[in-house]
C-alpha cells in the first residue's frame, strides 16, 4: 500500500483523508486475512516549492502541485513494482494515476509485456487543457497517459510511458463533456457507458475484457474512482452522478477480475472522507478490494469459472 493525499487535481478539498479512511476500515487487516503479505510504505507528500524547469499551460489547475505529485508517484511507485509487489495506491484525487499508471506501463514495458488500464469512473477523464470547461487535472488522467498533447510538461525529464488507446477501457461512464467527447471519438478511445452496462451486463463486458488481456498477454491495472459507484451506495466522493453501478455489480467486477489472474496493481481513487456517512463509502470501497484479491461466498468455484477453466 502506499498512500498519496493528494486533493489538488478536484475542485473539492478533502480526497487527501482517503488513505487514512481506507486504513481505518482496515484495508490491511482485510488483506492479511485473505493470506496476503501487506507492506504499508505510509504516504508520500510533497513539499510545496514551484518547480521552474517549464511554463505551466493555461486551464491546468495547480499544475505545480500535480506535476511534484506525479513525479514523485511516478518514481516510488515504479520502486514499488519492481519490488514484486502489487501496488494498491490509495487516493487522493484521480491524478494520482498520472504517477501510478505511467510507472506500472514503465515496469511492464521493461517486462516486454503490455499493460491494459480498467478505469471505472462515472467520468471519462479525457479531457486536456484544450477541451477541459473545469481545469480540474482530474478529469485530464486518462489523456495524460495515452501521450495527448498539453500536459507533456508534467514528467519533465523523468521517463514517460503512455499506453495506446486500445489498452484502455472506461468503464461505468455517465458523463463526459462536449470537446472531451468529440476527442475520445477521433481516439477511438474505448467505453462500456451505463448503458452498455444496463444493455449487456457487467459480466460479459469485463470477460470480454479479460479475453482481449489475454490475447495479447497483457497484465491489468485497475483505476477505481469511487464515483464508479452509484450514489447511495458511495456517497463520499466529490462529483457524484446518479446512475451509477450498483453494490453487486461492482462485487461482482471484483469477482471476475480476481479470477482472471490478471490485475497486478490498484488505484482507489476520489474517496472524500469529508463528505462520507459513518465511513460507508471507505468500508464499501476496502470490501470491493477484498472481492478483487479474492474474498469469495463460498469457497467453490462458481459455475462460470468451472465452464472457463475446463475450456
Ligand atoms: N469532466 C469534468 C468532470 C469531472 C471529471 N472527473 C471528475 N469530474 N471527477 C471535468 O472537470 O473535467
Ligand atoms: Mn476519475
Ligand atoms: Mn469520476
Amino acid at each position: 500500500m502506499l498512500g498519496a493525499p493528494i486533493d489538488m487535481g478536484a475542485s473539492q478539498r478533502g480526497t487527501l483523508m482517503g488513505p487514512a479512511a481506507l486504513r481505518t476500515a482496515g484495508l490491511a487487516t482485510l488483506l492479511e486475512s485473505l493470506d496476503f503479505e501487506v507492506v504499508d510504505h505510509g504516504d508520500l507528500w510533497v513539499a510545496g516549492i514551484p518547480d521552474p524547469s517549464d511554463e505551466p499551460p493555461q486551464n491546468a489547475n495547480h499544475y505545480r502541485e500535480i506535476q511534484r505529485w506525479t513525479r514523485l508517484l511516478s518514481h516510488r511507485a515504479h520502486d514499488v513494482a519492481k519490488s514484486g509487489a502489487v501496488p494498491i495506491f490509495l487516493g487522493g484525487d484521480h491524478t494520482l494515476s498520472m504517477g501510478s499508471v505511467n510507472a506500472m506501463a514503465r515496469h511492464w514495458q521493461e517486462r516486454g509485456r503490455k499493460l491494459f488500464v480498467l478505469w471505472l469512473d462515472a467520468h471519462a477523464d479525457y479531457n486536456t487543457p484544450a477541451t477541459t470547461i473545469t481545469a480540474n487535472m482530474h478529469g485530464m488522467s486518462a489523456a495524460f497517459l495515452c501521450g495527448e498533447p498539453g500536459l507533456d510538461g508534467l514528467l519533465g525529464k523523468e521517463p514517460r510511458a503512455s499506453i495506446d488507446p486500445g489498452q484502455l477501457e472506461l468503464f461505468g461512464t455517465r458523463s463526459i463533456d462536449k470537446l472531451e467527447k468529440e476527442l475520445m471519438r477521433t481516439r477511438r478511445i474505448r467505453v462500456a457507458d451505463m448503458r452498455q452496462i444496463d444493455e449487456f451486463g457487467v459480466a460479459v463486458l469485463i470477460r470480454r475484457l479479460i479475453e482481449r488481456v489475454k490475447e495479447s498477454d497483457g497484465v491489468l491495472h485497475v483505476s477505481f474512482d469511487v464515483d464508479f459507484l452509484d450514489p447511495s451506495v458511495a456517497p463520499g466522493v466529490g462529483t457524484t452522478v446518479p446512475g451509477g453501478a450498483t453494490y453487486r455489480e461492482a462485487h461482482l467486477i471484483m469477482e471476475l477480475l480476481h479470477d482472471s489472474g490478471l490485475v497486478r496493481s490498484v488505484d482507489i481513487v476520489e474517496l472524500n472522507p469529508f463528505l462520507d456517512e459513518r465511513g460507508r463509502t471507505a468500508r464499501t470501497a476496502v470490501e470491493l478490494i477484498g472481492s478483487l484479491f479474492g474474498q469469495q461466498i463460498a469457497d467453490r468455484p462458481t459455475p462460470s469459472n468451472a465452464i472457463s477453466s475446463a475450456e
